[in-house]
């Protein structure tokens, strides 16, 4: 297992020289920026990633996301030049050491919370999600500016992507989703990355939008698609276990051999579909983070870990969900959990 932390680049508020002080990150999960979605990145920006993350003693294995165009997860007629786009950012990255490429197949929007700054009782703040608030949301009408809205489309823009997914169900999506593993696998195959899907945050539709990525079934339905080792997941607690009805020890079973990096964060459930996110250890929260650890163990997963989202804590002020402190605890936390339970290769 190799511990990572994402890095938001130059202008990220945790600066890169903070984070290679925390004493078990190997590597840094970060992205270029500078190109729109769907363009080829360009080598010197992938370069400066990895200059960037040297200079602080870390390497850069693993980027997150290599985004999906939206035209590509609609299935539009461009798409074969965008998939072109997204096999030459691969082969890039693949020169430039880069072994675990994240990404994700949610249409429109990435994650969603409805609260960025929660308050807990012990005066920190937290990530929250509350069904009941998002129903009222109407992503065409209001002026919300939340995690996973992607800022760059203008209002007509993001009323007339709603439109074009009217026609596109679940079957639609998957079908896209195969299309686009037919056409970038082989490329990883070649570059030495393998790809990890992230799944659905929450795992479930909303605003009328099919998501597919949600559960056991639907994980191996995509694992089945195409059934490579390079074809593989982001195994990401929160994520997952957002939906009580998720077994996550279950599921890191059946994904056996295809989880290439953990997305490793506790929450607690307040009620239906109702939870804010809590600090990593088991104790803190709804999901059992050390049996997740020892089930990743038992079925020989050696990829990349993550301290998911953190609180704030101890007076930080900064991007919702990747400040510095509670993050390098979970990382702490969860590197303790892997050392202890055998998970790191050559310790004594
Ligand atoms: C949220 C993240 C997601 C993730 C993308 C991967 O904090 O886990 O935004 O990076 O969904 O494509």
């Amino acid at each position: 297992m190799k511990m990572t932390f994402r890095w938001y680049g130059p202008s990220d508020p945790v600066t890169i020289d903070k984070i290679g002080q925390i004493p078990v990150i190997d590597s840094i999960v970060s992205a270029v920026y500078d190109v729109p979605v769907g363009e080829v990145w360009s080598n010197e920006s992938i370069n400066a990633l990895k200059t960037a993350a040297a200079g602080a003693g870390l390497t850069f294995e693993v980027v997150e996301s290599v985004p999906v165009h939206e035209d590509i997860k609609m299935g539009k007629k461009n798409r074969d030049r965008l998939l072109d786009n997204y096999r030459e950012n691969i082969y890039r990255l693949g020169k430039a050491g880069v072994k675990c490429v994240c990404y994700n197949f949610m249409p429109v929007f990435d994650w969603l919370r409805s609260e960025l700054r929660a308050p807990q009782k012990d005066g920190s703040n937290a990530l929250a999600y509350d069904e009941e608030t998002v129903l009222k949301m109407n992503p065409s009408e209001s002026n919300l500016s939340l995690p996973g809205w992607d800022e760059s489309y203008t209002r007509d823009e993001l009323v007339g992507l709603l439109k074009s997914y009217e026609n596109i169900g679940e079957k639609q999506l998957f079908d896209n989703l195969q299309y686009f593993l037919e056409a970038v696998i082989p490329a990883a195959e070649e570059a030495g990355v393998t790809m990890a899907i992230h799944p659905d945050d929450p795992p479930w539709g909303i605003f009328g939008l099919p998501r597919i990525i949600t559960d056991i079934d639907h994980m191996k339905k995509f694992l089945s698609l195409y059934p490579s080792v390079n074809n593989g997941l982001t195994f990401c607690t929160g994520s997952f276990g957002a939906a009580e009805s998720n077994d996550l020890i279950e599921m890191i079973k059946a994904a056996e051999g295809r989880i290439h990096f953990a997305h490793l964060r506790n929450i607690k459930f307040d009620g239906y579909r109702k939870f804010h996110e809590t600090a990593h250890p088991t104790r803190s929260g709804s999901l059992g983070m050390a049996a997740i650890v020892k089930t990743l163990i038992d079925c020989g997963f050696d990829g990349y870990v993550r301290p998911d989202h953190g609180r704030m804590i101890w007076g930080e002020t900064g991007r919702g969900g990747y400040g510095l402190y509670d993050r390098a605890l979970g990382a702490m936390y969860l590197y303790g959990l892997f050392e202890g339970m055998g998970g790191i290769r050559d310790v004594k």
